[in-house]
């Protein structure tokens, strides 16, 4: 790994937001991609956080700081991922579902998709299955993503389904769902339209359910 690349993941797993910022930001200088910046630091160190906060090192303020930086980190190249300018292919809406604050890799899937050139329209965080179906009904949006980090908020992505067939509007929208708990299998189980398990696999994901 990168000198650079070891510095960022470094300050994001010590909370150190600045030095997050300053890392990406040589790295960028040094001319090193963006997807690697973000593959090779920004998330494995998420990744160790978590396993550091399973394994009782690390508490929730611990988390909550590590997640500031990297997302600081994370808004630097966000230039990079995303393109602009470019007429949308379609519209996504999306969120975490009910219950549920992480919102990091939400964000990062808006915005590869938005880098694909979809229009988005993020629903944020703790998102009712009424969010979703007065979102449909306002701005008519071809794809719902759905994600949730929590096993105890994955029914929450069954709730929203079956609150669109409720509702009426299931066959208006096709749903996406993903999250680090979520599996190709939940996905079948639930009736949704995909799964995908990380950003780029959702852009593949969202195009080919557009077609
Ligand atoms: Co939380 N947390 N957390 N947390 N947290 C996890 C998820 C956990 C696995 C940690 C652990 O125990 N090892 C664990 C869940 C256990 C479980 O349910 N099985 C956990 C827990 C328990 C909790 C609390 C309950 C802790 C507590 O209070 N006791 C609490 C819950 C709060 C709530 O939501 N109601 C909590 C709180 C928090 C913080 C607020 C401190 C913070 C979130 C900050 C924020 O998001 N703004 C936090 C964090 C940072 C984490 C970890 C460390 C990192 C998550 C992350 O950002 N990953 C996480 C451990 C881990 O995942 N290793 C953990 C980086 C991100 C890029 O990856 O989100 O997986 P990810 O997204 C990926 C893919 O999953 C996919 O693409 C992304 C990019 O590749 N993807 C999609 C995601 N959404 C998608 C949607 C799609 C498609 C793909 O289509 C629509």
């Amino acid at each position: 790994m990168d000198d650079i690349l070891k510095t960022t993941y470094k300050a994001i797993l010590e909370g150190d937001m600045g030095g997050c910022q300053a890392g990406v930001q040589t790295a960028v200088n040094q001319g090193i991609a963006s997807s690697e910046i973000l593959n090779i630091a920004l998330i494995p160190a998420m990744g160790e956080v978590g396993r550091l906060f399973q394994e009782g090192e690390y508490f929730i303020p611990e988390m909550l700081i590590a997640a500031r930086a990297m997302k600081a980190g994370l808004e630097i190249i966000r230039p990079m991922l995303v393109n602009s300018g470019v007429e949308p292919i379609g519209i996504v809406a999306i969120g975490t579902v009910k219950g549920d604050m992480h919102d990091i890799g939400k964000n990062l899937v808006a915005m590869m998709l938005e880098g694909a050139g979809f229009k988005i329209i993020d629903l944020g965080t703790d998102v009712s299955p009424d969010k979703v179906i007065e979102t449909i009904k306002a701005y008519q949006p071809n794809i719902i993503g759905l994600s949730a980090l929590l096993t105890t908020t994955m029914p929450q992505m069954k709730a929203t389904i079956d609150a669109l067939h409720t509702a009426g509007i299931r066959d208006q929208v096709k749903v996406i769902i993903g999250g680090a708990p979520v599996t190709e299998e939940y996905a079948h189980q639930i009736g949704a339209d995909g799964f995908a398990a990380d950003a780029s696999q959702a852009v593949n994901l969202a195009k080919s359910l557009l077609k």
